[in-house]
C-alpha cells in the first residue's frame, strides 16, 4: 500500500510537470476554490459552492440578441446564458444588473420550478458595443433535485438555525431556495438570517426543507485576525481636524451630514453613522457649522470623552472618504453601495455603514458585515482600531468587494480562496489610499495598532521578492484567509507599482478619476474587475478580470504590463491549481 502510494504520487507529480495548465491541483489545497470551514455557535460548518467557470472575450462576442437595436439587459443576459450553457431559458432567473461607465453587468440565478438556486449563479458583462466581454457561471446539472414543496415548517427551521448557530432570526423575511451540494444533488432549503450582536455573528443559514438539517451558511462577516495583541498607547493622531469640507459632492451630493431630507450636526449621515454602543451615542460637532475637532490624548484611556469623540470622528471621516473615492470609480447606488438615500439612482437604499467604535462585544479587533444590498454594512473596530486609518479602510473595503462581486448578494466571496482575496483587496485598497507620490515604498499594514513596525501581516507588501517572497504557489500551503490575502495583496502591490512606473502618479486621484496616471488606472481596474469576475473567483479568474477590465476601459493598453506584473508573482499564463507560471503572452 505504502509503495503504491509512493508510486502514485510520483506519477502524479510527473503529470503535473508535464502539463501545468490542466493537471489536478495539489491535494492539500484542492478545496480552496469551492469550500470553507467555519466554526460558529455549536457547529463546525463546511460550506460548498460549485466551482465557477470564467471566460473573457477581449473586444467581445455576439449574443443571440446582438442584432436588436436596443436589446433589453435582462433578455440579452438570459438568452446568452441559455445559449452558452445549452440550457432551457426557463431555468435562468434574472437577479440584478447595472450600467457602469464602460460595461453593463447582469447577474442571474439558476432556477427550478420557479425557485432560485442560492449558489448556482452566472454573470454576464456587455461592453458599450453591446458585445459580451465576460461570462462567469457556477450553474450545475444536478443528479437529483429535491421536491420543491417544503415538508419542514419554517418555524421549525428557524428554531433549528437559532439553536445551532447561537443567535436570533432577524426581521429579514426568510426565502426558499435550492442549494447545490457537493454530492451533485440539489436540496431545497429555508434561507434564514441569524444574528448575535454579542458574538458578532451575522449569517444566512440554509436549513434543508425536507430533513431539517443545517446544510450550509453564508457568513456575512469578515473578521480580523492579528498576530499579536494591540498596544493601546501607540495611537497615531489623525488629521481630521485640519480638513475643511472633505466631502466630495459628486459622490455625496448633500455632503456627509444629510440624506437630502434630514440634516445632522453629528457623526451620522447618508453614508455612515459612527457611534458607541447604541446608534444614539454619536459625536456632536465641537463647534458650529460642522467642526469636529477633538484632540486624541494617547496618555489617556481610549474611553475618555475626547478620545471617544476622536475615534468616532475619525472612523466617520474614513468611511465617508472611502465611500466618496469608491463612488468615483464605480461603487455607486446601482452597483449596490451603502447609502440611506439613493437619490433615485438605482439600487436599494437604507443601508449606510454602521460603525460601532470601541465595540465591547466580541473578541476581535475589527470586523465588517456585508449582508445583501438594502441592509446596512456594519463595522466594529475596537479601541485604537478606529483611529488607524488602514484598519478602517481595510474593513470598509470588505463591503465594496462583497457587494460588487456577484451583484449585491453578499454571497460571492465565501470560499477559502475568494475569502482570502477579500482580505487581499482590503489591504490593497488601504495601500492605495496612503500613497502621496509616485514612490512605491514597502507597505506595512496595521503597524500602529500593534506598535510593531512589521504590522499585522507576515511580510510588508513589496516589489522586492526578497522582502516579500509570497507567490501564487504559496497559496497551496496556506489555510487561512488573511494569509492567502497576503499573496493577493502583494501581487496587487506589484501591479500598482508597474502601472505607476508606466504612467506616473496623480495627486488628485481620489476625486478625479479621469486622468491617465497609473494610480488612477489601477483603481479603475480594481473596481471594474470586481463586477466582471465570477461568483467565488479563484486567483487566475480574478487576474483575468483585471485584464478584461483593461480591455473594456483602456482598449487593452495595459495588457502586457498587467501580465508581466501578475506573472512576476506566479500568476502568468497557465497558472492553475496553485502552480506558478511566469509565462507571459508571446506578443508581450
Ligand atoms: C423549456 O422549458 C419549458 C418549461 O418547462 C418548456 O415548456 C419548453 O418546452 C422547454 N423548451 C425547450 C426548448 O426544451
Ligand atoms: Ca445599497
Ligand atoms: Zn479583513
Amino acid at each position: 500500500m505504502v509503495s503504491f502510494n509512493k508510486f502514485f504520487k510520483s506519477v502524479l507529480l510527473a503529470v503535473m510537470v508535464a502539463s501545468s495548465a490542466t493537471a489536478a491541483p495539489y491535494p492539500g489545497s484542492a478545496k480552496h476554490a469551492t469550500h470553507r470551514t467555519r466554526e460558529l455557535g455549536k457547529v463546525t460548518v463546511e460550506t460548498f459552492n460549485p466551482k465557477s467557470t470564467f471566460e473573457t472575450f477581449g473586444g467581445g462576442i455576439d449574443h443571440p440578441l446582438s442584432k436588436r437595436a436596443n436589446p433589453d439587459l435582462e433578455e440579452s443576459a438570459v438568452e446568452f446564458v441559455g445559449s452558452r450553457l445549452g440550457v432551457n431559458k426557463s431555468t435562468i432567473k434574472f437577479k440584478s444588473g447595472f450600467n457602469g461607465d464602460v460595461a453593463t453587468h447582469a447577474f442571474v440565478k439558476q432556477s427550478h420550478d420557479g425557485i432560485p438556486f442560492a449558489n448556482a449563479v452566472a454573470n454576464v458583462a456587455f461592453n458599450k458595443n453591446n458585445k459580451v466581454v465576460a461570462f462567469g457561471s457556477s450553474f450545475v446539472k444536478p443528479t437529483k433535485i429535491a421536491s420543491s414543496t417544503p415538508t419542514v415548517p419554517l418555524a421549525d427551521a428557524i428554531s433549528k438555525a437559532e439553536e445551532l448557530l447561537d443567535g436570533k432570526h432577524n426581521d429579514i423575511t426568510p426565502t426558499i431556495e435550492f442549494l447545490a451540494l457537493q454530492d451533485g444533488s440539489a436540496a431545497l432549503t429555508h434561507v434564514i438570517q441569524i444574528q448575535n450582536e454579542e458574538t458578532g455573528t451575522h449569517v444566512e443559514a440554509f436549513i434543508d426543507a425536507h430533513s431539517g438539517e443545517l446544510l450550509s451558511i453564508t457568513d456575512f462577516v469578515a473578521r480580523a485576525s492579528y498576530r499579536v495583541l494591540p498596544i493601546t498607547e501607540e495611537i497615531p493622531t489623525q488629521g481630521f481636524s485640519t480638513l475643511t469640507d472633505p466631502a466630495d459632492t459628486t459622490s455625496s451630493p448633500d455632503g456627509w451630514h444629510s440624506d437630502g431630507t434630514t440634516s445632522t450636526t453629528t457623526t451620522a449621515g447618508n453614508n455612515a453613522i459612527a457611534f458607541k454602543g447604541t446608534q444614539t451615542s454619536v459625536t456632536s460637532q465641537s463647534s458650529a457649522n460642522l467642526n469636529f475637532v477633538f484632540t486624541q490624548d494617547a496618555s489617556a484611556a481610549p474611553t475618555t470623552q475626547s478620545n471617544l469623540d476622536a475615534a468616532r470622528t475619525n472612523a466617520f471621516f474614513v468611511v465617508n472618504t472611502v465611500h466618496d473615492i469608491a463612488y468615483r470609480y464605480g461603487f455607486t447606488e446601482a452597483a449596490f453601495n451603502f447609502q440611506n438615500n439613493n437619490f433615485n439612482k438605482g439600487g436599494k437604499g437604507n443601508d449606510r455603514v454602521t460603525i460601532s467604535v470601541q465595540s465591547s462585544a466580541g473578541t476581535n479587533n475589527a470586523d465588517f458585515s456585508t449582508p445583501p444590498d438594502g441592509q446596512s454594512g456594519a463595522m466594529r473596530p475596537q479601541r485604537d482600531g478606529a483611529l488607524e486609518n488602514d484598519i478602517v479602510v481595510h474593513e470598509n473595503t470588505h463591503g465594496i468587494t462583497n457587494r460588487m462581486t456577484g451583484g449585491g448578494t453578499g454571497r460571492c466571496l465565501q470560499t477559502l480562496e475568494a475569502g482570502g482575496m477579500g482580505e487581499g483587496w482590503s489591504d490593497a485598497f488601504a495601500d492605495w489610499t496612503e500613497k502621496t507620490s509616485a514612490a512605491v515604498p514597502d507597505y506595512v499594514m496595521g503597524q500602529y495598532v500593534i506598535n510593531d513596525p512589521a504590522g499585522i501581516r507576515s511580510h510588508p507588501y513589496s516589489t522586492s521578492a526578497t522582502v516579500n517572497p509570497l507567490r501564487y504557489s504559496s497559496v497551496a500551503t496556506l489555510n487561512e484567509v488573511h494569509n492567502i490575502g497576503e499573496v493577493w495583496a502583494n501581487t496587487l502591490h506589484n501591479v500598482y507599482a508597474a502601472l505607476v512606473a508606466a504612467h506616473g502618479f496623480s495627486t488628485t486621484a481620489r476625486t478625479n478619476p479621469t486622468g491617465t496616471e497609473g494610480n488612477i488606472v489601477h483603481l479603475h481596474l480594481f473596481l471594474d474587475a470586481l463586477a466582471l469576475q465570477p461568483c467565488n473567483p479563484d486567483m487566475p479568474a480574478a487576474r483575468d478580470a483585471w485584464i478584461q477590465a483593461d480591455a473594456n476601459r483602456f482598449a487593452g493598453a495595459n495588457r502586457c504590463i498587467l501580465w508581466k506584473a501578475f506573472a512576476s508573482r506566479g500568476l502568468g499564463v497557465g497558472a492553475a491549481g496553485h502552480r506558478d507560471s511566469t509565462t507571459i503572452p508571446a506578443d508581450c
